[in-house]
């Protein structure tokens, strides 16, 4: 089990995205952001659990719903900010936004907003590492609804046989859009899609961070090893609705509150207090979390729009 301090600083980042979560809610409140957001209050141990499971030179694809991921590959806070404010000191020069965040020096491949599209590419980078001999291994985040995408299908087949070190990581929160699982998924189990494709099929508490990191941190030796790639399942839950404009009024009476209950930030910070770790220094995570993300937002803000020339830069023809 990861120790102590490593879990503080996941308590750090989980927190850090929730605040910037809030925030870019807040900035979307206001106009100053263009085009559509999908939040991933809720899930931030998944994001944490498992990014922190890898190592330097492994690579991470996510999707629409990846400001998490990418902040928990190390992403800075005001890039990050900066880029879903369309701003020249973005991540991506401010030309991606909220959907398409990438950041290659931390090894964040892209987010992707076409469902499913980038587990061939999570698989590309796979067979590159396996062809080049880099001991890399991919990590990719999708929601229960690409498991219905052909896309999933062949990639995980071709990682399958051709044991390529890929870690699927599917992030069940009950929902694709405003359709509750049951109503588009014949199976309840998705995990058990990894029986088809020849490779272990684990589900796992994604609300439980150390039960993430561990799952992870499995799947990824193994792939090492040379033992090809893991479909891990994380049971979760998004804390508000598809994207901005949606108050997921169709989810039936309680069950919001019942995933409150299980909010996977009171969750590690019941688990510290629990191991003995001061009651400051959880408030300290806490307050650098906020401080970050507040100083982070405020260069963000104050950061230039792109000029009129860099729309003839990063095109191809
Ligand atoms: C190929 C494709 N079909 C449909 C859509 C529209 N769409 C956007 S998000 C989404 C739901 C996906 O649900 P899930 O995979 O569970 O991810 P979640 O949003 O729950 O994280 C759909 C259908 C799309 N972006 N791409
Ligand atoms: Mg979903």
């Amino acid at each position: 089990m990861a120790s102590d301090e490593r879990l503080l600083s996941m308590l750090r980042r989980m927190i850090e995205i929730r605040g910037f979560e809030d925030e870019v809610q807040r900035l979307f409140t206001k106009n100053l952001v263009r085009g559509s957001t999908h939040l991933c209050n809720g899930q931030e141990a998944c994001a944490v659990g498992a990014c922190f499971a890898l190592r330097e030179g492994d690579s991470m694809l996510c999707t629409y719903r990846g400001h998490g991921a990418v902040l928990a590959m190390g992403a800075p806070l005001d890039g990050t900010f900066a880029e879903i404010l369309g701003r020249e000191s973005g991540l991506c020069r401010g030309k991606g936004g909220s959907m398409h965040l990438t950041d290659v020096g931390v090894g964040a491949y892209g987010s992707f907003a076409i469902v499913g599209a980038h587990l061939p590419i999570a698989t590309g980078l796979a067979f590159a590492a396996k062809h080049t001999g880099s001991g890399a291994v991919s990590l990719c985040f999708f929601g229960d609804g690409s498991t219905n995408i052909g896309a999933f299908h062949e990639a995980l087949n071709l990682a399958g046989i051709w044991k390529l070190p890929v870690l699927f990581f599917c992030e069940n929160n009950l929902y694709g859009e405003y359709s509750p699982i049951a109503t588009t998924t014949p199976v309840e189990r998705l995990a058990s899609r990894a029986d088809s494709y020849g490779m272990p099929g684990v589900r796992v508490d994604g609300n439980d961070v150390v039960a993430v990191h561990t799952a992870v941190s499995e799947a990824a030796a193994r792939a090492r090893a040379g033992e090809g790639p893991t479909l891990i399942e994380a049971m979760t839950y998004r804390h508000r609705g598809h994207s901005r404009t949606d108050p997921g009024k169709y989810r039936p009476a309680g069950e919001l509150a019942e995933w409150l209950a299980k909010d996977p930030i009171t969750r590690l910070e019941a688990l510290l207090a629990e191991n003995g770790v001061a009651p400051e220094a959880i408030a300290q995570a806490r307050a650098d979390a906020d401080k970050a993300v507040e100083a982070a937002l405020e260069r963000a803000l104050a950061a230039p729009e792109p000029g009129l020339a860099l729309i003839e830069e990063d095109v191809y023809a």
